[in-house]
């Protein structure tokens, strides 16, 4: 099949998603063009003959204070499903890509093509953003245009249910991981740089953005580390960092033992010297991040916001506790670190759970929702 994958770029989950979701649909024979303003982030170093990357750019003119990306990318979407006869788009995260997918569907409609397009919900154009009233009604109307609508948990279903006034069915197509590339991997040199006295390992990747918590992410460390000698890797950038680094500094001592990487590719290295992963998300549709840390057999400190009950087991995987609950938190990671042999029960379960989210199990579900909207579209 030749499909069409609109997304954002960037470090953020659903571009993550939607980037592995290509490679892997690549890898299965399909041709794949990505379409969007800058290369995928995970798509760099990972060149199959088969996937294209058409990038949309924005002309600028003085009159533009806000250039119009959602034209360019119309068009871009019009003159690659046109130029390789593509058999369906498949666009991730509702704003501005669903109803960027509908009019690109219109004007190829008016050529005498018809092409069907699949929205994939990932979480904060549902959740944060779309319900935004300058938002809302386009995202309402562009869903209930999408030839069919998924989302990547059955919490996200349903907080899309509760808000918009949807009268499609939503599927729901759980995230997944790559397994290949997610496992731990012989990084002692590694290690003992971060931990040179066998200090536990603790990290938390995410965009620091507000949803994040990331001063949560301190407040437990801070508190671990009172009973547990340990180390903090933060992961990622975004606007909450510098305050985080704020609240570090003021923590007596605190600053040799968290170190801010910044954005960093290759976290599955990190991952791999990693005894907890931290989450207490004031949200989450999924928790990719900790899935792909799952994978590497890390065990979960999350809040029991969103989607995170779906991925993340109460006593078995990790814990779950009440967004804000940072005492809750410490407490469970602690019961966790403090025993090697509980830490290895934990990793063993977090390792099993992931490997039920692989690409061999998810994918089909994709190809299969392709393979029932293009029949759908040619009997329309
Ligand atoms: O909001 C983000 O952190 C980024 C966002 C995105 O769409 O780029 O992530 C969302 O999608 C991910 C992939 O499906 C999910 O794993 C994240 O849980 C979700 N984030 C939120 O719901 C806050």
């Amino acid at each position: 099949m030749k499909i069409g994958i609109v997304c954002y770029p960037t470090f953020g989950g659903s571009g993550v998603l939607a980037t592995e979701l290509g490679m892997a649909l690549a890898d299965k024979g399909h041709d794949v063009h990505f379409i969007t303003y800058q290369q995928p982030v995970r798509l760099a170093n990972s060149f199959r003959p088969n996937i294209f990357f058409h990038e949309v750019s924005v002309p600028v003119y003085p009159l533009f204070d806000f250039p119009p990306y959602e034209s360019a990318l119309v068009s871009t979407m019009v003159s690659v499903v046109n130029n390789y006869d593509l058999d369906v788009l498949h666009v991730h995260y509702a704003i501005p890509h669903a109803s960027s997918a509908y009019f690109a569907q219109q004007i190829l409609k008016d050529a005498g093509k018809n092409i069907p397009y699949i929205t994939t919900l990932h979480g904060t154009d549902i959740t944060l953003v779309g319900r935004d009233k300058t938002y809302a009604p386009i995202v309402t109307f562009s869903l209930n245009q999408s030839t069919a609508i998924t989302a990547v948990s059955h919490n996200l279903k349903q907080e899309t249910l509760s808000n918009f006034n949807i009268q499609k069915e939503i599927d729901v197509i759980y995230n997944f991981v790559d397994v290949q590339r997610f496992q731990r991997k012989e990084k002692e040199h590694f290690k003992r740089m971060i931990a040179p006295n066998g200090e536990r390992i603790i990290t938390h990747v995410s965009n620091f953005r507000k949803v994040k918590r990331v001063d949560d992410v301190v407040k437990i460390f801070e508190k671990i580390r009172k009973e547990v000698p340990s180390k903090l890797i933060m992961i990622g950038d975004g606007p909450e960092r510098t305050e985080a680094e704020e609240l570090v500094k003021q923590f007596c001592n605190l600053q040799t033992d968290v170190r801010f990487l910044g954005k960093q590719e290759q976290v599955e290295e990190i991952f791999s010297i990693s005894d907890l992963f931290l989450l207490p998300s004031a949200y989450e549709s999924f928790g990719l991040a900790a899935l792909e840390a799952m994978a590497c057999g890390i065990p979960v400190i999350s809040s029991n916001a969103g989607g995170l009950p779906e991925i993340n087991q109460q006593g078995v995987t990790g814990y779950l506790s009440e967004v804000g609950d940072v005492a809750d938190m410490a407490k469970n990671s602690i019961s966790i670190l403090k025993d090697d042999a509980v830490l290895a029960r934990f990793k063993e379960a977090a390792y099993k759970q992931a490997h039920s989210f692989t690409i061999d199990k998810v994918v089909p579900e994709y190809e299969a929702l392709y393979i029932r909207v293009v029949d759908e579209f040619k009997n329309k």
